[in-house]
């Protein structure tokens, strides 16, 4: 009796893995609540880092997998070694940005790391790094 189900929610999967095999692969919604640090050593224990964005198509392709329940989420942008240069957790300067108004603010000189906002749809905000919210990993290394 069980085979039937077990079989249709196979094809199930199959096919929604199929449909947008790039951004469920690439990327994956950690819900957990973490500074941006533990973060970002939780994406690196997986084999991936936190998300870098790097065009609208891989903002929208992130901004998709989330919703108001999961709130707010980190991304791997930061400038926490040079105030006011961004730069992906990779090392390489931020070549793309998706900033709301108003930011980054660096809001009493302690806005380091970004998240994507989902009350100004997902667009970026830089917040402290200490503060926890659910994050995204990028399962896929840049060379
Ligand atoms: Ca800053
Ligand atoms: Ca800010």
């Amino acid at each position: 009796m069980m085979f039937p189900t077990c079989w249709s929610a196979v094809v199930l999967a199959l096919m929604c893995s199929f449909e947008n095999v790039n951004a469920t692969d690439r990327y994956k919604v950690i819900q957990k609540q973490r500074t941006w640090y533990q973060a970002r050593d939780d994406c690196e224990s997986r084999n991936a880092h936190l998300a870098v964005i790097r065009s609208h198509q891989d903002n929208s392709d992130v901004k998709d997998l989330l919703s108001q329940d999961i709130g707010n989420v980190w991304i791997g942008v930061n400038d926490l070694y040079n105030e006011g240069t961004y730069k992906y957790v990779t090392g390489r300067d931020a070549t793309y940005t998706n900033w709301r108004d108003g930011e980054p603010s660096d809001g009493s000189g302690r806005e380091n790391c970004v998240e994507m906002s989902y009350e100004y749809d997902f667009k970026w905000n830089d917040c402290p790094c200490t503060l926890t919210r659910n994050y995204v990993c990028e399962y896929y290394r840049e060379s």
